[in-house]
């Protein structure tokens, strides 16, 4: 076992679901008579799904009942997954596979992170599931990002100590919650959003060759 593991999350990492969210959302807000954009998009990444329908409906001014928000979620997980199990290997975002492949060179075990259900459907489609260590998703956390859970249940199925562990996360609140759980916070996208990560790339392309091994030689 290496000293230094890795925690991916999923949307907007190694694939860009949100998309897929915006319009499984947008049907639900045009159903609900309101508009829903592209920017409103961003306010539900990294968000939980029951979390994501309450900022929605606030967007909306829309108050509804437990029941009807119940059929709501239901509803727009379906539209979701007509999308989702459409995706093939191609939609893995650029770098993402490289890395995996570095990683498995170094012996370096990652796990997924992530805050969506469907993470285990997701990486089946694009060909991914076999090569994690472990998978910690929306089923296996009772406190959704920034609280730092999903990524300490992570560095337990790495067999890590929290310090030891590496997370690559797209959102604000993801970011935080590595922070949280005292890991190393690698922000990819924008490094203005994402200000306090202690790492910033836009892509995973960018990612220095050499960098894990920086990392371990801090770390022995
Ligand atoms: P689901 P991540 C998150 O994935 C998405 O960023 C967020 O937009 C979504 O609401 C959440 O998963 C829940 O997804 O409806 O599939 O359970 O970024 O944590 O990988
Ligand atoms: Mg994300």
């Amino acid at each position: 076992m290496n000293t230094i593991g890795v925690i991916f999350d999923l949307d907007g990492v190694i694939v860009d679901t949100a998309k897929y969210h915006f319009l499984a959302w947008k049907k639900l807000a045009d159903t609900l008579g309101f508009e829903f954009t592209e920017s409103h998009n961003e306010l539900l990444k990294g968000v939980s799904r029951v979390r994501s329908l309450e900022i929605l409906l606030d967007i909306g001014k829309v108050h509804i009942s437990d029941n009807e928000k119940q059929e709501y979620l239901i509803s727009k997980n379906e539209d979701y997954l007509s999308y989702i199990t459409k995706m093939g290997p191609e939609e893995i975002l650029p770098g993402a596979s490289n890395l995996l492949d570095n990683l498995d060179a170094l012996r370096i075990d990652y796990v997924l992170g992530s805050a969506s259900k469907n993470a285990p459907l997701i990486l089946k489609q694009v060909g991914l599931y076999n090569r994690f260590k472990g998978i910690v998703d929306g089923n296996s956390v009772s406190k959704a990002k920034p609280d730092p859970e999903v990524f300490l249940i992570g560095a337990k199925k790495l067999g890590l100590k929290p310090q030891n562990c590496v997370v690559f996360e797209d959102a604000i609140a993801g970011v935080e919650a590595a922070n949280a759980a005292k890991m190393i916070s690698i922000g990819i996208g924008d490094a203005q959003t994402l200000n306090r990560a202690h790492y910033n790339f836009n892509d995973l392309t960018e990612l220095p060759e050499g960098f894990f091994q920086e990392l371990l030689t801090e770390k022995v």
